[in-house]
């Protein structure tokens, strides 16, 4: 990877990818890219352009204005977003997807786009979820995660793009919140823990989803990239995570560094039926086999962390 462009970049992936991308292969050889642009590091510390996915043309111009040979394909609605929006989601989540591929396609770019735990439905089985199995999800975000999917092995296979992908699991992070998705509640528990000592549960006791801290994610991505193409049998969406749990586990993780924590719920029937039509756990196997993906964050780990990093943004915000 030379010269890399990043869609999405001020999202909740987006905004540690690029620093971390700058990091590794240098600040000017990664180009951010979102819809809107903030006064923040990402923004400031590189390369970036302002850019609608769903206008492939100006998605053009500006890879072969840097001469990209890398495209990260980030900028997506979360499940409860695409449930609410369901023909938004379709627009921008296909629309923006096959811009891109068509621009990795003619620019002759490596291509990464990420696919989610939401590409399962109820009839997949639920526990250690395989990498080949069923997949009829019964969301409009799975339904675009499957046709994701597929759609990046039709690039390979039909044009020889060098398109790879992972599904991830719910991601917890401390810079930037995600928005619109199930998952988001093992994020928004860690800023309430901190500011009131509780927090409102909408997704239901004794409800198991994977998830994965955002180190992790981000080290996968680039494991990804970087593995030999010869020893990838899947490409595609490999499965990754690094925990799973139910909300209470979480809650108890959290009340052994601040043991007045108190967990309440309040359960979103739209949410809850999304999580409940995905994986209790999925397994990864073939990412560990196929290219070494290896999580080194769990649940106490990264609880832990989660609360020394923000408490440490808490503390600098205020002073
Ligand atoms: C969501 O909850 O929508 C995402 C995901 C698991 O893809 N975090």
């Amino acid at each position: 990877m030379e010269k890399i462009i990043v869609t999405g970049a001020l999202g909740q992936i987006g905004s540690e990818l690029v620093t971390k991308l700058r990091k590794v292969y240098g600040a000017d050889h990664v180009v951010a890219t979102d819809i809107r642009k903030t006064d923040c590091e990402v923004v400031q510390s590189g390369p970036f352009e302002l850019l609608d996915v769903t206008d492939g043309k100006a998605m053009y111009d500006i890879t072969r204005k840097y001469d990209a040979d890398t495209f990260i394909h980030l900028a997506a609605l979360l499940s409860a977003t695409a449930e609410a929006k369901p023909l938004l989601a379709w627009n921008l989540n296909m629309g923006g997807l096959v811009n891109a591929l068509e621009v990795a396609r003619e620019l002759r770019c490596k291509f990464f786009t990420p696919s989610s735990i939401g590409a399962f439905g109820p009839s997949t089985p639920k526990d250690g979820t395989p990498q080949d199995t069923i997949q009829r999800p019964t969301t409009m975000y799975g339904v675009n995660k499957v046709s994701g999917e597929l759609l990046c092995d039709y690039y390979n296979h039909k044009f020889g793009v060098d398109t790879r992908g992972l599904r991830f699991p719910g991601l917890i992070s401390y810079v930037t919140p995600p928005g619109g998705g199930t998952t988001d509640y093992a994020v928004e528990i860690f800023y309430e823990a901190l500011k009131n000592k509780s927090y409102t549960s909408y997704i239901a006791e004794g409800t198991y989803m994977d998830m994965m801290y955002m180190p992790d994610a981000l080290q996968a991505i680039i494991d990804l990239m970087e593995a030999d193409e010869c020893k990838l049998k899947h490409r595609n969406a490999f499965n990754v995570t690094a925990m799973s749990f139910a909300p209470e586990e979480i809650a108890a993780e959290i009340k052994k560094h601040i043991p007045n924590f108190a967990m309440k719920y309040e359960v979103d029937p739209v949410r809850q039926a999304i999580a409940e039509s995905w994986p209790n756990s999925i397994d990864a196997t073939a990412a560990k086999e196929e290219w070494g993906f290896k999580a080194r964050y769990n649940l106490e780990t990264m609880t832990k962390d989660m609360l020394d990093q923000l408490t440490m943004k808490i503390v600098k915000s205020a002073g």
